[in-house]
């Protein structure tokens, strides 16, 4: 399946337009991790070293739900059901009716936390998976985010990576930039152009010890 198909995907997933440009924000970071950085596949949800994809900004999941029906974790047919009553794909996404999606989200803040514990429970057992958060510049404000960037920076958990979509929408903006806020508190940052499939693949891709953050620049309107 390519990644042109997605468009395709997101046309079927109507009734939640308001939400539209912050799903397809999301796009092409999500599309990569599961097309080239993710090992985990439609059989291994289950496996406990598959690596772990967190969707924290869990509002307009559409681009999530296209890119996990073109790696085959659904059917295709569940997309013309999205937000219907008894459709499991919901307009925030549940981890209870959706194979491979692996926490509940849409109430803002809680991706952080729940990886940084993730990770750390992971180093702890020996676990060798990785874990992936993608968070939005808006849920940044969200306080429990900055006490999970201040105690990851402590603790240095292996194989943490938080990725903030940047479509410049945080209420108060970030003087001097997001990546700052991060690298203030010791971890290893970026900053990318989050339509750039190769700059987003060598981001993702390098393993610096400690927490990372790639912040991944895109327009709040998808083009
Ligand atoms: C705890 C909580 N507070 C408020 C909201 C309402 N809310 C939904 S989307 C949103 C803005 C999020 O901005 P951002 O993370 O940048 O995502 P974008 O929609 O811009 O892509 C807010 C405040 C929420 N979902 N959860």
């Amino acid at each position: 399946m390519v990644y042109a198909k997605l468009n395709q995907f997101l046309g079927r997933m109507t009734g939640d337009e308001k939400h539209t440009a912050s799903a397809t924000s999301t796009l092409d970071v999500i599309w990569i991790l599961y097309d080239r950085i993710l090992n985990i596949s439609p059989t291994s949800t289950d496996d406990p070293r598959r690596d772990r994809f967190l969707l924290s900004k869990g509002h307009g999941p559409m681009a999530y739900y296209a890119v996990l029906c073109a790696k085959g974790f659904f059917p295709e047919s569940w997309l013309d059901s999205f937000g219907a009553l008894h459709s499991p794909l919901g307009q925030h996404p549940d981890r209870t009716l959706i194979p491979g999606v692996e926490i509940s989200s849409g109430s803002l803040g809680h991706g952080l936390p729940i990886a940084l514990g993730l990770a750390l429970a992971l180093n702890a057992s020996n676990n060798p998976s990785s874990v992936y958060v993608l968070l939005g510049d808006g849920e940044l404000d969200e306080g429990s985010n900055h006490e999970a960037i201040a105690l990851a920076g402590r603790l240095k958990p292996a194989s943490l990576t938080a990725i903030v979509i940047d479509n410049n929408s945080a209420a108060h903006g970030w003087p001097g930039g997001i990546a700052g806020r991060f690298e203030v508190e010791g971890w290893h940052a970026s900053t990318i152009d989050g339509r750039d499939h190769e700059a987003i693949t060598n981001a993702l891709s390098s393993h610096p010890i400690g927490p990372k953050v790639v912040v991944a620049q895109t327009q709040a309107k998808y083009s």
